[in-house]
């Protein structure tokens, strides 16, 4: 399954995963594992493989001519794509989607070659031994599309609130919604297309724009901002939804390509030290969730996503934060449609200046930044990016990074916040940039300090020496490990009793700190961390989670719910 809707009525696709592909390793002591393997899927779901790192290749033939467009969703952690044996495409990163047009090719059956490549080296910048696993295979799915002359590369739709301020919060139809949409055309041929390009939203024709083209080229067009009679706002109580198609017609007026997305009209911004959607004063109750799942690696299929998400609806929460990297599109089409907000961050985990000084950072972070919002951006669940989540944002040569990182956010997209969950207890000089201030603490588990006093000294410290003062506040982080089915009177650390007396007093606390927009519970489930974690994660798997890896619920379930559900989605 690509996404929750169609994307396309004229351009053809096929999902070439979801099937079995020929697989076999390429690098160490376990060469040539020859076998078929699930697509998407991850190699450490095979018994002999399950803690292989390093190269594998996976291929299968596929029938094209002509020019064909191949999408990658994901492929973990590096690709070398190769068809009829030459390489026609590499990526670096596990979380976001990649393309390569083939142009002109002959009709008749092809073979599609991936590597991928797993291994930890200097050439990596972002994935490296972690309190996470990165995983190897073909993670996410992957599809060809048939493609003609000319065809629509991106559809951006940004909505825009023009009526009275007090409209915005009411639910229902309103009539102060308007909207702009940015389309880039790409033509493929050596000659001159000539045509125009028409923009629906669901059946009614919203703009109609004049095309010209020249062989080869790449044009951005903008529509103006346009009224969008009639629509209802996107709420997490009331997530409407409407199709938005961009479809591209040549001089004959025959439609030679399409490119339909979702788009939801709701307004994130920041006002003093609240958080705003449509108006109204947001109170974040979520959890930080990776993908991971012991029977899936980090290819978790639809409905153990979906399973994901009603737990997390069960537990109260009213958003996910993305920890650490771009989710799949279809847990966020899940979202959109769910009403479940979404703190999407770009790929960085705990990375010092040392790290950051990797000749490949700055780049592999620019990469990840420019696609997850360029595939991401038309998701109205998420509201908020985040960078470098406790990077080392306390010194100089990393507040230079940040900058550069929330610029080009913001260059990208002006429609959503940016913040970075930070763990430089008094020492972080980058609150300058983001709309909002946040931060990691683990009182009651990494020190024993009181959580009201901690919370209450560093929010005071940010409010009177920082240039976060006056700006909304979050904890992105906050939690304590307990080992599943570890029970005991004693409530010692890494039982499940203590887990529940822990997040007890930091929910707490947090939902009584004035100026807190709200909390992410680390974390949703127990995931697996990489082998030379092994000294600091029993398991060798990170336990913080309310359930473990196989979603069953720890004491501290029926805490987080209790606090949860105690609260509503505003303050
Ligand atoms: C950090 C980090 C998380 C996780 C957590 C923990 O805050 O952001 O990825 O490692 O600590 O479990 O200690």
């Amino acid at each position: 399954m690509i996404r929750t809707f169609e994307t396309h009525k004229v351009r053809k696709s096929k999902e070439l995963s979801g099937c079995l592909w020929n697989f076999h390793t390429l690098s160490g002591e376990q060469k040539s594992i020859l076998r078929q393997v699930a697509v998407p899927g991850c190699w450490e779901t095979y018994p002999d493989t399950i803690r292989y790192r390093g190269k594998a290749s996976y291929s299968r033939t596929f029938e094209a001519e002509g020019n064909v467009r191949l999408e990658f969703k994901g492929v973990s952690h590096t690709a070398t794509v190769l068809v009829d044996g030459k390489e026609v495409a590499s990526h670096y990163n596990a979380y976001t989607i990649f393309d390569v047009i083939l142009s002109n090719m002959l009709p008749g059956v092809h073979t599609l070659e991936v590597i991928a490549d797993n291994s930890f080296g200097p050439e990596s910048a972002l994935h490296v031994p972690n309190d996470y696993q990165s995983y190897g295979g073909i993670s996410r799915p992957v599809v060809m599309e048939q493609l003609g002359d000319a065809y629509v590369q991106l559809l951006h739709f940004t909505p825009v609130w023009k009526g009275a301020a007090g409209e915005l919060s009411k639910e229902g139809k309103q009539n102060g919604w308007y909207g702009r949409a940015d389309i880039n055309l790409r033509n493929l041929s050596q000659s001159r297309f000539c045509g125009t390009v028409e923009i629906r939203l669901e059946k009614e024709i919203w703009a109609v724009l004049p095309v010209e083209l020249e062989a080869g080229e790449i044009k951005a067009f903008q529509t103006q901002e346009l009224a969008c009679a009639d629509v209802e706002s996107w709420f997490p109580e009331q997530p409407s939804l409407y199709h938005i198609t961009a479809t591209l017609l040549d001089a004959s007026g025959e439609a030679v390509d399409d490119l339909i997305d979702r788009v939801g009209f709701r307004q994130v911004k920041t006002e003093g030290k609240d958080i705003l959607l449509n108006g109204r004063k947001l109170f974040i109750k979520g959890f930080c969730r990776h993908e991971d799942h012991p029977q899936f690696g980090c290819a978790l299929p639809f409905s153990a996503i979906q399973y994901d998400l009603a737990l997390a609806k069960d537990l109260g929460a009213n958003s996910i934060r993305t920890s650490h990297y771009p989710n799949d599109e279809i847990f966020l089409d899940l979202c959109d449609e769910q009403g479940i907000l979404v703190w999407e961050e770009n790929h960085a985990r705990g990375l010092s200046e040392e790290d950051m000084r990797n000749p490949h950072f700055e780049q592999q972070c620019e990469d990840c930044i420019r696609e997850m919002i360029t595939s991401h951006y038309n998701h109205p669940s998420i509201y908020i990016w985040g960078i470098l989540n406790e990077c080392a944002s306390h010194t100089e040569y990393g507040r230079k990074c940040y900058e550069a990182q929330y610029a080009l956010i913001r260059k990208l997209d002006t429609s959503r916040l940016r913040s970075s969950a930070s763990c430089q207890f008094k020492t972080d000089i980058c609150f300058g940039y983001p709309e909002v201030v946040s931060y990691n603490i683990y009182p009651k588990w990494y020190h024993d300090t009181p959580v009201k006093e901690y919370l209450s000294d560093l929010y005071d410290w940010i409010q009177t020496d920082t240039e976060g003062s006056g700006k909304p506040f979050l904890i992105t982080e906050t939690g304590a490990g307990a080992i599943y089915g570890y029970r005991t009177p004693t409530h010692v650390k890494w039982s499940e009793e203590y887990q529940a007396d822990a997040l007890n007093e930091q929910i707490g606390a947090i939902f009584e700190q004035k100026g807190c927009s709200g909390i992410y519970v680390w974390q949703f489930c127990d995931v697996r961390v990489c082998d030379s974690w092994f000294d600091k994660r029993p398991r060798t798997m990170n336990n913080k989670g309310i359930v473990d890896e196989y979603r069953r619920p720890k004491l501290a379930y029926e805490t987080v719910k209790k606090w949860f559900d105690s609260k509503g989605n505003y303050r």
